[in-house]
């Protein structure tokens, strides 16, 4: 369509395949914002990796567009691929531009594969993809476009890259009336600035070198905007939150006051968290509003070194334990199995030595050969056989065998299922502290016995996983099983918002003793717990509120024997040495130099993991179990003990 100065007026849609509906895509926001003041046309339009390629297909070809960008990622590259093969056939005069880390590093590579891409944009977009649009309207004049990819008949034609933006001339992507409805739906994505200064070299982050922040008082009015609209979840992109400590303190504090119940996801770097900000975060973060993503990656010295990982273990437990202190952050520890030097057997300490912190969430991923990175130039070096696509998935390396890696994938299954879904958290921390030489014998012997059984092909509901723990314990001789299932019960119990139907077990309470207890709880609920009292209910309503379960141990006892912190937090005089990696918003300057300098003290997990015994005074006595439902805002069940 031509418009007035005899122009054509391009139909622009940029997209995406995000892994899940609840994603979604900083960048072809940005993209938009960035050119919109021009290009009038722009549509977002985000799809997922699950839509069937037809119906993406098809949507796509109703709209009509001159361009169609794609947004690239490891996790879509392939769909994305097919899709591009099938619109070039029903609509071959649609040009179609690729950007995004998946595809910036081997533009040829890509372009040589799939014909039907006309042009790939690497690295920052913005700038490149608004003067592509312009040379696609007016001159064609490609050579010109620094930052991208073009064909020029048969040849491919790489240009040099383009200098970084400056992130304050970028508008924000931010405001768009279309995506306040979905607001508090999606995980919304935000970047308070770019690059990371460390050189992890199976990292893509690594690449670019410096960091770049945007105005602060920019990203709080955004916040501001967000979190007044209704976002529920906000995730910052920062590589590494923390690495100015001024800027990162003026945000926790700005969110603290603004949070309206929003959730805020950071990735930190938890060696170079300063006491003070631990302190300041300690005492002031509400609880359940800030959330840590914390990587560990690997306890194994060698290791770290060869990745050029500059990290100190030992202070990254003491800040991960004095978070954990505080009870207001929850994390989310990261590891990577298969980096170089890392066998089965050092494996099983790093994950030991992460479980020791008993993190909310643990993370295994297995190592990805990711095009770009330093480590997959060397893959020859370190043996490493991968996948070919996407995700580039290693499959052996010189110090680990397909077969490891595969039990491995055994043992993370159930730690998925297990502790990250917090469905068995008494039961697990038991297992763990108590039953278990230490916590990645659990998690292996139990992922072993859930694939020979076969359960990885079949599906199972909540009290399935219940009952497989159990005969998994039981097969194996599992000693004090009758305090294991005391705490599944409790934990199956928890598990539930309402008043559960069923149940996994042979009840063994007969109905008189079961309406006699409730006839005693009702008449002197203060016995047991000010909060029962005050909850004033009868008979009734704790028939129709409340479970009752007698276990033949003291709970609380074994409750105590399973509570506190597993690992210690350090001496506080040994923060004074702690690394200061501060860079000020303005620097272009990476920090490797700084970062080595701090580091010269050995990887040591701060607790050991391995099991001891439970105390004796657990056997002394039983107890029974009274757990509530729907008796508070959080609609969470409630549990009481009574010693019998
Ligand atoms: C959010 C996120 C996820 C989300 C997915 C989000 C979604 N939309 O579905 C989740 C948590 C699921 C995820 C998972 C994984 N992720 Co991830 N993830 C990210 C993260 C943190 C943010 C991506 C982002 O939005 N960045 C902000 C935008 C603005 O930056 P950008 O993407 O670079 O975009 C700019 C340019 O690339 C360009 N551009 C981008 N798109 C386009 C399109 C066009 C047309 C043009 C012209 C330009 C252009 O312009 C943009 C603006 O300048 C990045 C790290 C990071 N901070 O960027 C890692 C990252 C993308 N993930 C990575 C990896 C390795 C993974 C995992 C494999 C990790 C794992 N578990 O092992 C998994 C894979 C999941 C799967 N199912 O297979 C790698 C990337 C690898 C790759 N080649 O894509 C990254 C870069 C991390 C890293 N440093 O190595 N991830
Ligand atoms: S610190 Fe994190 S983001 Fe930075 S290079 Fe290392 S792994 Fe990547």
């Amino acid at each position: 369509m031509k418009c007035r100065k005899g122009r054509v007026a391009l139909k622009i849609v940029l997209t995406t395949l995000n892994a899940k509906y609840i994603h979604t895509s900083l960048a072809i926001r940005l993209l938009k914002a960035y050119s919109e003041h021009e290009f009038k046309d722009i549509h977002l339009v985000e799809y997922t990796i699950k839509d069937p390629v037809m119906n993406i297909v098809s949507d796509l070809f109703q709209k009509r567009p001159d361009v169609i960008g794609f947004s690239c990622y490891i996790w879509n590259i392939e769909e994305t691929l097919k899709l591009i093969g099938i619109l070039k056939q029903v609509m071959p005069e649609v040009t179609i531009v690729l950007g995004g880390p998946e595809v910036s590093y081997e533009p040829l590579h890509w372009m040589k594969r799939e014909a039907g891409i006309d042009f790939i944009v690497n690295g920052d977009g913005e700038e490149t993809f608004h003067h592509l649009l312009q040379e696609l309207r007016d001159d064609r004049k490609f050579h010109f476009v620094y930052g991208a990819a073009y064909r020029k008949g048969e040849e491919i034609i790489v240009n040099p890259p383009r200098p970084k933006s400056d992130l304050n001339t970028l508008p924000t992507p931010h405001r768009f009336p279309e995506d306040i409805p979905d607001l508090s739906k999606r995980i919304v994505y935000f970047e308070t600035s770019r690059g990371c200064p460390f050189n992890c070299q199976f990292c893509l982050s690594s690449i670019e070198v410096g960091v770049r922040y945007y105005d602060i008082e920019r990203v709080k009015s955004d916040l501001l905007y967000l979190i007044e609209n209704g976002a529920k979840i906000i995730k910052f992109l920062d590589r590494t939150f923390n690495i100015n400590r001024n800027y990162a303190m003026e945000m926790f504090q700005f969110l603290i006051d603004n949070h309206q119940g929003c959730v805020f996801q950071f990735e930190i770097t938890a060696d170079i968290m300063r006491p003070e900000v631990l302190d300041f975060l300690s005492k002031n973060a509400p609880p359940g509003i800030f959330r840590f993503e914390i990587g560990v990656q690997s306890t194994n010295d060698e290791t770290n070194e060869l990745v050029k990982r500059r990290q100190n273990f030992k202070k990254l437990s003491r800040t991960v334990m004095k978070i954990k202190e505080s009870r207001n952050i929850d994390q989310h520890l990261d590891l990577i199995a298969g980096l170089p030097m890392e066998d089965y057997t050092t494996f099983r300490k790093t994950f030991n030595d992460v479980f020791v912190m008993e993190p909310e969430e643990l993370q295994l991923g297995f190592l990805k050969m990711l095009r770009g990175t330093g480590l997959r130039a060397q893959a020859a070096k370190y043996e490493y056989t991968y996948m070919e696509h996407a995700p580039y998935e290693i499959l052996s390396s010189h110090m680990m065998t397909f077969s490891d890696i595969i039990r491995l994938k055994r043992l993370e299954d159930v730690l998925e299922k297990y502790w990250n879904s917090h469905r068995m958290d008494h039961t697990a921390k038991y297992l763990i502290r108590h039953v278990f030489d230490s916590p990645f014998d659990f998690f292996q012997e139990f992922g072993d016995y859930w694939e020979e059984r076969g359960w990885q092909k079949i599906g199972h509901q909540l009290e399935d996983l219940f009952i497989r723990l159990q005969s998994f314990l039981i097969d194996r001789g599992t000693p004090s099983m009758d305090i294991i299932t005391g705490l599944m019960k409790l934990d199956y119990f928890l598990g539930h918002k309402y008043k559960p139907r069923k149940i996994w077990w042979d009840f063994v309470l007969d109905k008189s003793d079961w309406s006699s207890y409730l006839k005693n709880i009702a008449a002197n609920p203060g016995q047991i717990s000010a909060q029962l009292a005050e909850a004033g209910l009868n008979e009734r309503e704790l028939q129709k509120y409340t479970v009752l379960e007698v276990l033949p141990f003291s709970l609380d006892a074994v409750l105590e024997s399973i509570s506190g912190l597993r690992a210690d937090g350090g001496s506080e005089e040994e923060e004074a040495d702690t690394i200061n990696l501060d860079v000020s918003p303005s620097s272009e300057s990476p920090l490797q130099g700084a970062a080595a300098s701090g580091v010269e003290e050995s990887a040591q997990p701060v607790s050991s993991a391995v099991a001891v015994a439970e105390p004796a005074s657990v056997r002394e006595g039983r107890t029974l179990l009274i757990v509530m439902y729907q008796q508070n805002e959080s609609q969470r069940a409630q549990y009481y003990t009574l010693p019998l």
